[in-house]
């Protein structure tokens, strides 16, 4: 397998079905990616490794989604000078607004990329993350203009239904 240049990180496993669409953006436009739980709080020291270690291995993104009080992407944010895109993931009891305000509010000085909440972001941050790496692989380029091309063909392709 390839070595992964983006890390698809996400709090809990059952972020998995928001985030699985970052994964599937990607391996849709065939860029390497890794995917793991990794928990702010309650593993911490892993999410220390994984951002201080993230350069080093190669990453040149990391896409992290959590719900709730989401202070994982900001986290990783912090530890690391690997670009962090944010997904905030809904949550039960406010629908993912507060996964959101959590992610985009970062104070002056630590920056997170932040998308839309659940599906749209995941797969957002999938193709921001190809943007990125696009800037230096032009076969990348090249797939991800296809892939925009294709889209705007589906969409000139739509019929709207007839009025009885
Ligand atoms: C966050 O808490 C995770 O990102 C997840 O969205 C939320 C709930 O986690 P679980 O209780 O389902 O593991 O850390």
């Amino acid at each position: 397998m390839e070595h992964p240049l983006v890390g698809v990180v996400m709090g809990s496993d059952s972020d998995w079905e928001v985030m699985r669409a970052a994964v599937e953006q990607l391996r849709a436009l065939a860029i390497p990616c890794e995917r793991r739980v990794v928990s702010a709080h309650r593993t911490p020291d892993l999410l220390f490794e994984y951002a201080t270690s993230a350069m080093s291995r190669g990453l040149r993104c990391i896409i992290a989604g959590a719900g709730g009080a989401a202070h994982l992407p900001g986290m990783l944010a912090s530890k690391t000078m690997v670009p962090v895109l944010g997904v905030p993931v809904p949550s039960k009891h406010l629908q993912g607004m507060d996964s959101l305000l959590s992610i985009v509010q970062m104070p002056k000085g630590v920056p997170v990329a932040t998308f839309a909440i659940g599906t749209a972001g995941a797969a957002n941050a999938g193709l921001f993350a190809a943007a990125i790496l696009a800037g230096a692989d032009a076969e990348l380029a090249q797939r991800l203009q296809d892939f925009r091309t294709r889209q705007a063909a589906a969409v000139m392709a739509t019929t709207l239904p007839e009025i009885a």
